[in-house]
Order: C-alpha cells, then sequence, then structure tokens
C-alpha cells in the first residue's frame, strides 16, 4: 500500500543511489519539506517543550467531563479545523503539490490530512503521563469523556504511545508526513504517477535522513508499520462523526466549515 517502492531496490546504501534521483535532489526534496514543517507546524518546540507540565487540574477535567457531548464535539472539531489549515499550508509548501491538478490537490487533503495531524500529534503529546495537548493545556483520556467515543480515544492515544517510541526527529516527522500526504493510492487521483514520483523522492529523502542515525531499513518499516492503526483510526472518526450527525444534525451543521468540507 504506502510501502515505499524505493524500498525495494536497497535505497542508498553504501552510498549507491536509487533509480535516477540525485544527492543534489534529495537535499533539495528533504531540505524543502522540512522547511515547510517548522513553517506550518503550529507550535514550536521550546513551546511544546514549556507547556508539556501545563495540565489541567482534576476540577477542570471533571468540567469538561460534565460538557454536553454537543458541546464538546464543537470543541473539538474546532480545535481540529485549526490545526488542518496549518496542515494545508504545509501541503502547500511542498514543492510539486500545487503543480498537481486541483482535484488531486483535495482528494490528497482530504484524505490525509487526519494521517498527517495524528502524526503531528506526537509532538504535542507527552507519552511519559499519557496526555495530549488540547486548547493550551495537557491532559488524558479523561478529558473526552463526553465525547462517548472512548473506544476512538483510545485508540488515538495508543497510536501516540507507540509513535513516541520511535523518538522521531522533526526532520523524520516533516518527511514522513509528507509522504503520507503524498500517497499515490488514494482513490479517484486522476495523476496518480505524478504523486508516486514525489512520494518516492519524499521516501529516498526520509531513508537518507534516517540512515544518519539509524539502520533507515528498521526505522522507516516501524514507520510505516503504524499507517494501518492510522486509517482504522480515520475510519472510527468518520463513523463517529456519522453517527453524531444523525444524533445532533443542528450541531453538525454548525461544525466549522474547513471540518465540514475535509470530512464530508
Ligand atoms: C496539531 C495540534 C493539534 C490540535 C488539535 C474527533 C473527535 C470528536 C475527537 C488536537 C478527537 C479528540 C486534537 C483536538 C482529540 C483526540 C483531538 C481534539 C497536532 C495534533 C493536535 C495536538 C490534535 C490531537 C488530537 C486532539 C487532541 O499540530
Amino acid at each position: 500500500m504506502l510501502e515505499p517502492a524505493l524500498f525495494a531496490h536497497g535505497g542508498l546504501e553504501g552510498g549507491q543511489l536509487a533509480a535516477d534521483i540525485s544527492v543534489l535532489e534529495i537535499d533539495r526534496v528533504a531540505q524543502n519539506v522540512v522547511k515547510s514543517h517548522l513553517e506550518t507546524c503550529q507550535y514550536t518546540t521550546e513551546e511544546l517543550k514549556r507547556l508539556a507540565w501545563t495540565l489541567y487540574s482534576p476540577e477542570e477535567v471533571r468540567a469538561l467531563q460534565s460538557k454536553s457531548c454537543e458541546a464538546m464535539w464543537q470543541q473539538c472539531s474546532l480545535q481540529i479545523s485549526n490545526a488542518i489549515q496549518y496542515v494545508v499550508e504545509f501541503a502547500k509548501r511542498i514543492d510539486g503539490f500545487m503543480e498537481l491538478c486541483q482535484n488531486d490537490q483535495i482528494i490528497l487533503l482530504k484524505a490525509g490530512c487526519l494521517e498527517v495531524l495524528l502524526i503531528r500529534m506526537i509532538r504535542a503529546f507527552n507519552p511519559l503521563n499519557n496526555t495530549v495537548l488540547f486548547e493550551g493545556k495537557f491532559g488524558g483520556v479523561q478529558m473526552f469523556k463526553s465525547l462517548g467515543c472512548d473506544d476512538l480515544i483510545g485508540a488515538i492515544f495508543e497510536l501516540g504511545r507507540t509513535l513516541c517510541r520511535l523518538q522521531l526527529s522533526d526532520e523524520e516527522l516533516a518527511l514522513f508526513t509528507a509522504a503520507v500526504l503524498l500517497s499515490p493510492d488514494r482513490p479517484w487521483l486522476t495523476e496518480s504517477k505524478k504523486v508516486q514520483k514525489l512520494q518516492d523522492k519524499i521516501y529516498v529523502a526520509l531513508q537518507h535522513e534516517i540512515q544518519k542515525k539509524h539502520s533507515a531499513e528498521d526505522k522507516l518499516s516501524k514507520m510505516v508499520s503504524k499507517l494501518p492503526l492510522m486509517k482504522t483510526i480515520c475510519n472510527l472518526h468518520l463513523d463517529k462523526l456519522e453517527f453524531f450527525r444523525l444524533l445532533h444534525p443542528e450541531t453538525a451543521m454548525n461544525f466549522p466549515p474547513l471540518y465540514k468540507e475535509v470530512f464530508n
């Protein structure tokens, strides 16, 4: 599925170049993607370090828990919608993305932006106490109890924990999210060959980046192995949203436009 095609020919092992992609080109791709990520990651690493121990108090958690399901969904969709704007900006800054036809740009963003958010989440996730950043403070799964989506929230936190174990650098995160965004197998793409070429280059750059410190085959395959769990989470989210819409159509109508557009 998302298995990088370049994996097959051993990548850059021993300084040998995959296919016809030159070292210079790989460096250029890496630089562009990393810069785009850093410019659009919403919170700097320093900000997040400082915030990491700003926790919700037990009273604040109780207040969130006693909110109505509708109010909490509204709050979450707003946070997600804000975060999506940064992912859209990230995509736009990746070389080659804006040269795709608009139809394909939209397909890639709609299909990939939640996966990108879930990967980006590790920056705002504290595995030491299992908490995530939500509206300026860190809190655990209990915070989201009123949503009535314990399975979804549980899966998101589990993904957070397993991704954190990989200890991805910002460079690896940037390249991995770009590769996920530029997945050539999304349904209804009209120029999937073009997308494939962009993704291939990004995966080569990612292998190259990983190789600076680790065995690339190892870490890259671990990263790629988390993709099925992300797909499960995306589908679970769509199921929950559909169900919520049936129960509370008026609230769902007032969800932020971007959230509605992406998940319709
Ligand atoms: C981003 C910043 C960011 C922003 C929002 C869908 C639903 C009903 C519930 C964060 C999901 C609840 C999200 C807000 C919860 C798991 C969602 C709500 C990285 C990702 C991050 C931290 C989002 C992570 C997932 C959160 C907490 O740059």
